[in-house]
């Protein structure tokens, strides 16, 4: 099988492994997931986007992750880490917005672990004016069961060939909020990350716990960025979504803050400088709707939906933290 192959060669010579049956298998299911996603939301009304991967500030709300920098002629750039600005400001355009948009993140080298970061990604990201967290998680568990029973009605060789048993989930999915996530955690001796998340490890040994796929809820203000919701001075009205058997995190968004003056303090006390987002302040001042939003990692979904173990292996040309391959 394919993964008998060492990472760095599945990398750096994926063009001369592009017809192996498996690869030809995943990227068929690739295809019908997006075509899926896309019938899904457009069904409900939803308009799709398309966003820019160099941008003067992106989203600085990427736990341990850096931006890359771009020399645009004598411009400062960074690519874009998610599109998250972008889905505000397309709030003007239309109340139900989604992007399968480009994410580039200087993710930590992950010295032979291919298994669930990649430095450029994709998100389904989508964002609803005047929309409760809760509509959004309601959407967004009708959208992955959508999507996994396209796969399975339509996808039944390929997923037979990987050896996937898929099951289509139920609704509504299990809820655990943020505090009871970190009490399961440190039972089982995991600590929390620097920034007061809850690290990998963690994350893994939570989603092992569960058969089906399930929510956590309330995350700490300083750990999640300045664009979301505060609750109260605890927890914000936002969420993750995790995939059960030791997959791992699925989909992380919530209710946006729009309020300017909030938003500067909720940047203050998430370390960034105002100072850099004058289009985004602009935007704000000049008024948007209150709104939710949610971004799913498009190749964590196909890693689930395939049960591939290494995410290098879900798309067809993988760029892994410090390999940049072809
Ligand atoms: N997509 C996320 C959201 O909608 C933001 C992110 O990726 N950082 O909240």
């Amino acid at each position: 099988m394919f993964t008998k192959i060492v990472p760095e060669l599945r990398i750096y010579k994926r063009h001369l492994f592009l017809d192996c049956k498996y690869y030809k298998a995943i990227f068929k299911i690739l295809s019908t997931v997006l075509k899926a996603v896309r019938d899904f939301l457009y069904s409900r009304g939803f308009i799709e986007l398309i966003a820019p991967i160099v941008a003067p500030v992106t989203d600085p709300g990427i736990r341990l992750a850096r931006e890359f920098t771009v020399d645009f002629y004598d411009e400062h750039a960074v690519l874009t880490t998610s599109v998250i600005l972008y889905k505000l400001a397309s709030m003007k355009i239309h109340d139900k917005v989604f992007f399968i948009a480009h994410n580039i993140r200087k993710e930590p080298e992950r010295i032979n672990d291919f298994t669930r970061y990649l430095s450029e990604f994709r998100q389904i990201d989508l964002e609803m004016a005047h929309a409760s967290r809760e509509q959004v998680m309601k959407l967004s568990e009708e959208l992955l069961i959508y999507v996994i029973s396209v796969v399975k009605r339509e996808r039944r060789d390929e997923l037979e060939l990987l050896g996937r048993e898929l099951k289509v989930p139920h609704r509504p999915f299990k809820v655990i909020r943020f505090r009871d996530a970190v009490e399961l955690a440190k039972e089982a001796g995991y600590g929390l990350e620097e920034t007061g998340e809850l690290s990998t490890e963690a994350e893994v040994y939570i989603s092992k716990l569960h058969k089906e796929p399930f929510w956590i809820i309330g995350f700490p203000p300083e750990a999640r960025g300045f664009y979301y919701k505060k609750k109260n001075d605890e927890e914000l009205l936002d969420m993750d979504l995790l995939y059960p058997e030791g997959f791992g995190e699925a989909a992380s968004g919530g209710e946006r803050e729009v309020d300017p003056k909030r938003v500067r303090e909720r940047m203050i006390e998430t370390r960034v400088n105002p100072r850099k987002y004058i289009w985004l302040f602009e935007l704000l001042y000049s008024g948007i709707p209150p709104c939710a939003g949610i971004g799913f990692g498009l190749e964590r979904l196909m890693r689930y939906i395939t049960g591939v173990k290494e995410i290098i292996d879900v798309i067809p040309f993988p760029k892994a933290p410090g390999y940049l391959g072809i």
